[in-house]
């Protein structure tokens, strides 16, 4: 790819992604009720720490983000198998976050591909 493409698609995803600050913003502003109430989400954080989550269950409101934070030093994963809900993280390193949203009432299980004994019970209200 010549220098000049590649500048090209670099103005490209900066364009993009203005373009998408454009219109959350304008989302925040009330045009879109179902985005002001996700302006007001919460984040509950949960650790993994010696191959457990820490605490092992939460209990959250629709629209809420579970951030999931390694903090071990070695691999973990994140996913969630639910006959409503699905989610399939990337390898997670140590000291990264991964967060999970949950926009469906229930009782969900978040697991880790990694270490199948490590269970994380999540209960959206
Ligand atoms: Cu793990």
């Amino acid at each position: 790819m010549s220098e000049i493409t590649k500048q090209g698609a670099r103005r490209g995803a900066v364009t993009n992604g203005f373009v998408f600050a454009a219109v959350a913003s304008f989302a925040a502003f009330g045009f879109f009720p179902g985005f002001v109430a996700a302006a007001h989400a919460d984040t509950t954080k949960v650790m993994q720490v010696g191959r457990k989550f820490q605490p092992v269950e939460v209990t959250i409101s629709v629209g809420d983000t579970v951030q999931i934070s390694n903090n071990d030093e070695f691999i973990h994963q994140v996913f969630v198998d639910s006959p409503t809900f699905k989610f399939d993280s990337d390898e997670s390193p140590p000291g990264h976050n991964i967060d999970v949203k949950f926009t469906e009432r229930g009782d969900f299980r978040i697991q880790c591909h990694t270490h199948p004994k490590m269970l994380l019970i999540v209960h959206v209200k």
